[in-house]
């Protein structure tokens, strides 16, 4: 079957659970932080966040649209993501998600080197899309 064109994009897919929070909506910065473990999956220049941790990775990577609604989804082009500063978070190995649209989201595992394969994922799938 024949992918539509957005599905070209190469990008590296990656599903896992790690610990989101949004920080901000569409430029409006969120007063608390609600810290949670979610589903996550990068696929076609998008990262979406499931509502929990439990959703099954069975066909996850491969059929999203099948999985649980997804909570948020971050279209990568136009995004920018950077280690969070210390003051953004007490947590270790955080990432900071930024939108297009202004929306911002902290990502954060306890292994570094989890967190790492997920930073280069991203970074990858941004870097790929601003070159369209
Ligand atoms: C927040 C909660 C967050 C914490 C945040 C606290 O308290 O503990 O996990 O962020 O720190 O304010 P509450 O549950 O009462 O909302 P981190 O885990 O990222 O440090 P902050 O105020 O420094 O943002």
């Amino acid at each position: 079957q024949a992918s539509p064109p957005e599905e070209k994009i190469k990008t590296l897919d990656k599903a896992g659970v790690l610990h989101r929070t949004k920080t901000a909506d569409k430029g409006k910065r969120l007063r608390k932080k609600h810290w949670s473990a979610s589903w996550t999956v990068l696929e076609g220049g998008v990262l979406t966040f499931f509502k929990d941790s439990k959703t099954s990775a069975a066909g996850g990577l491969r059929q999203p649209s099948k999985l649980s609604t997804p909570e948020y989804t971050v279209e990568l082009k136009g995004a920018s993501l950077a280690w969070a500063p210390k003051d953004k978070s007490s947590r270790k190995n955080v990432l900071e998600l930024r939108s297009r649209d202004g929306s911002e989201y902290l990502i954060q595992h306890d292994s570094e080197a989890i967190i790492s394969t997920w930073h280069k994922a991203i970074a990858q799938g941004i870097q790929e899309l601003s070159t369209d």
